[in-house]
């Protein structure tokens, strides 16, 4: 079943988006979401420019012998581009395999583990009531997880404090967004947040928390320590964990879960987390770590060292990847948790999907391959727009991780 195109697909609905089509001889296509926030155009180039050349005239079902020719083929191997294109094709591939064979991507992965994937929200507000109502409002939508986000007294704006309920965007059109930070002001009062939230909804629902890498090791360890009695289903990107090494310092201090992976693109950014236990999930997603393919060798990474899945899934991931992750999900073994933010409207009608959200779990449907489709002469309305992910600096104006 040879290739006879594949073309790149930007558009905005909302939020830039880049897609993979790739066609086949008998007419049968398959999608790959290839989004990078904030450096879409980079991804789309190394696929139109380098990788689609190169696909026309494969064998589509070579799923596997694909794979390693893109990665070990480009000799520049890794890094966010390069692996968020390979995830594409990778996607793109299994989607025809399913396609072709009438079956869900799932059961091409060995089946469902499990009858439902959960998944958790963003809740956030400017302060702590604010938040409160925010956790309140998705407990009522059905969420049984639900992260926590809220404003630091004393900062003029802080991450993962949303644009209105149930939506949570941070990039913005043209320029970065400047956010301030302080350590000293965070670690103050994330504890009485959750102290908070247990007393008002009690030891049932799932509580999550995003640090979004901003601690030094040592006050990860203090933060997970002060939010021990609260018992979070984790605590996210404490340290950044490009020194995997700094995660020793943390985890001997603290029996706060720990989840870590949305920058990782590749099985050696993870590596000393696993193999170490250093983490309890791990966050890399089908988009940013070279497909199924590789993060099915993650996941069987992680397996033997009791870590499990929780993969990023926010709405920078189009819905080509959220359908592609709920397949992953149902099928892997060590699925812990998915993150699901919903998408707007304008992006779900570009990607009709077979996907379903039900009080607080989902299921990737029953179509063939990934049960996701893109509608491009409603994308063509939607083109793209240069945005860009906020930078951060400490209230002295040093540059800090945002
Ligand atoms: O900041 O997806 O856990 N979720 C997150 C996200 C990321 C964005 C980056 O594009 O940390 O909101
Ligand atoms: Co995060």
């Amino acid at each position: 079943m040879k290739i006879v195109d594949a073309k790149v697909i930007v558009c905005c609905p909302g939020r830039n988006f880049v897609t993979l089509k790739v066609m086949t001889e008998d007419g049968v296509y398959g999608l790959g979401d290839a989004t990078l926030n904030g450096r879409e155009l980079a991804v789309a180039s190394y696929l139109s420019d380098h990788v689609v050349p190169l696909l026309i005239g494969r064998d589509a079902r070579r799923i596997e012998d694909t794979w390693q020719y893109l990665y070990k083929g480009a000799y520049w191997q890794r890094g966010p581009v390069t692996m968020s294109a390979i995830a594409a094709v990778d996607a793109a591939l299994w989607d025809i395999k399913g396609k072709s064979l009438n079956a869900p991507l799932y059961q091409l992965l060995g089946g469902a583990s499990r009858e439902t994937v959960l998944v958790y929200g963003h809740a956030s507000g400017v302060g702590i009531e604010e938040t409160v109502q925010a956790v309140a409002q998705y407990q009522k939508a059905g969420y049984k997880a639900i992260r926590a986000q809220s404003g630091i007294p004393g900062l003029p704006s802080t991450y993962g404090v949303g644009r209105g309920s149930f939506y949570y965007e941070p990039a913005e059109k043209n320029a970065p967004p400047q956010s301030r930070w302080s350590s000293e002001a965070y670690m103050n009062f994330i504890p009485t947040l959750f102290a908070r939230l247990r007393k008002e909804f009690g030891p049932e629902p799932h509580l999550l928390h995003d640090v979004h890498h901003r601690l030094t090791p040592i006050e990860a360890a203090r933060v997970g320590k002060s939010l021990e009695p609260y018992h979070l289903f984790w605590m996210e990107d404490p340290t950044p964990a490009e020194l995997q090494e700094s995660f020793r310092l943390i985890r001997r201090h603290t029996t706060t879960p720990l989840a870590v992976g949305e920058v990782c693109n590749s099985i050696f950014d993870c590596q000393t987390l696993i193999q170490e236990q250093l983490i309890d999930y791990i966050r890399t997603a089908v988009v940013h770590s070279g497909g199924i393919t590789h993060l099915r060798r993650i996941a069987n990474l992680a397996e033997i060292y009791q870590v499990r899945t929780g993969s990023h899934g926010a709405t920078d991931l189009s819905p080509v990847c959220m359908g592609a992750a709920l397949h992953f999900d149902l099928s892997v073994h060590n699925f812990g948790i998915q993150e699901y933010m919903k998408h707007t409207d304008e992006t779900n009608a570009v990607f009709p999907h077979a996907y379903q959200f039900e009080h607080g779990i989902m299921h990737p449907g029953e179509k063939p391959g990934i049960g996701v489709d893109i509608n491009e002469e409603l994308a063509a309305k939607y083109p793209y727009q240069r945005a860009y992910l906020p930078v951060n600096r400490r209230l002295d104006g040093t540059m800090h991780n945002w």
